[in-house]
Parts: C-alpha cells; sequence; structure tokens
C-alpha cells in the first residue's frame, strides 16, 4: 500500500513538473514577442463641444499604420481626415491641432504636384444614419517614435476630421472648412 502511494505522489510530482516547464515555456514564448509584437493603440475621438463621438484603433503594419475609425454623431457626407501636427485637441476650433503633419516639408493634396503632406488622407464618407465605420492604411507614417514620420514624435499629433470634403488641392488644407472632431495620438 505504501509503495503504490509512494508512486501516486510521484506521478503527482511529474504532472507538476510538465505544468512547471508548460508555463515557463509559455513565459520564454511571451516574452520575446511582446518586445516585437506590432504597436497599437486606441484614441478617442471628440466633437467641438467636448464630446466623445467615437474611437480610432492606429496599429502599426509592415508597410506604414493601419486605422479603423469608429464614430457616430456626425453630419453626412463626405469629410476631409487628416493628421495634424500637434496632440491637442482644444474644442470648439480644435487650432491646437496646427497645421497637417507634415515632416517631408511638402504642399497639401494628392493632386498637388507640390504635394502631398504625410498626414494627408483620402476623404471618409460619413453614412446618412451620422455613422463611420472605415478602414485605411497609410503608408506615409509610423507609431515608431524613432522615425522621422512618426505620429509618436515629441508633440504627438492628431487626427482631425473637416466639415468639408478635401479638394487634394488647395494649400496648406484641401478647402476643407472647420475642424469639427479631432483626437489626441501620443504616448
Ligand atoms: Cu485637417
Ligand atoms: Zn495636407
Amino acid at each position: 500500500m505504501k509503495k503504490y502511494l509512494f508512486i501516486a505522489m510521484m506521478c503527482l510530482f511529474a504532472v507538476n513538473l510538465a505544468a512547471c516547464n508548460l508555463f515557463a515555456k509559455e513565459e520564454a514564448e511571451k516574452i520575446p514577442v511582446a518586445a516585437e509584437v506590432s504597436k497599437s493603440m486606441e484614441v478617442d475621438l471628440m466633437n467641438a463641444k467636448g464630446e466623445k463621438v467615437g474611437m480610432v484603433a492606429l496599429t502599426q503594419a509592415d508597410k506604414g499604420v493601419h486605422l479603423h475609425i469608429l464614430a457616430e454623431g456626425l453630419e453626412p457626407g463626405k469629410k476631409a481626415i487628416h493628421f495634424h501636427e500637434t496632440a491637442k485637441c482644444d474644442a470648439p476650433k480644435f487650432e491646437g491641432a496646427g497645421s497637417h503633419f507634415n515632416p517631408g516639408g511638402k504642399e497639401h493634396g494628392f493632386k498637388n504636384p507640390k504635394g502631398y503632406h504625410a498626414g494627408d488622407l483620402p476623404n471618409l464618407t460619413v453614412e446618412a444614419d451620422g455613422t463611420v465605420d472605415l478602414e485605411i492604411t497609410t503608408p506615409e507614417v509610423t507609431l515608431n517614435a524613432s522615425e522621422a514620420n512618426s505620429l509618436l514624435d515629441a508633440d504627438g499629433s492628431a487626427i482631425v476630421i473637416h466639415e468639408k470634403e478635401d479638394d487634394y488641392k488647395t494649400n496648406p488644407s484641401g478647402n476643407s472648412g472647420a475642424r469639427i472632431v479631432c483626437g489626441e495620438i501620443k504616448k
């Protein structure tokens, strides 16, 4: 009888050892992966009244940054959307966000021969019910803080939606009118 008890205890010990090994292995696998994992972050979107109207998930992709924009309560239609140079969303006009993010010293607009800003993005469409659910990937920026075109530079950056669509050519902001939504992108 004592012998069986001994074996049972040995088995228990062995199972524990195996479990310990598994745990150690998982930890060892987790740590280096965490260091390399694509960076991602979420940014709240505010309207001119300072109310939260949505969010943007930004994820570092192989080439550029992938955006998933979710918003509601906006006026339907085509709207300009850009990255601006500073993470400062001071309602109601969001002037603190500054000009378009432009580390390359270009002019505004995809149709401008001297363009375009790294912060320029294609117009988005707000649906008839006032919502936006849109994914965009831009190769012009990065979340890697050590690069010149990083959205996460010293003063961060902002994502701004305007009342009108971007004409893709008028310097410096595409004739896109007032800033109606803003989100601060910062570390
Ligand atoms: Cu803008
Ligand atoms: Zn621009």
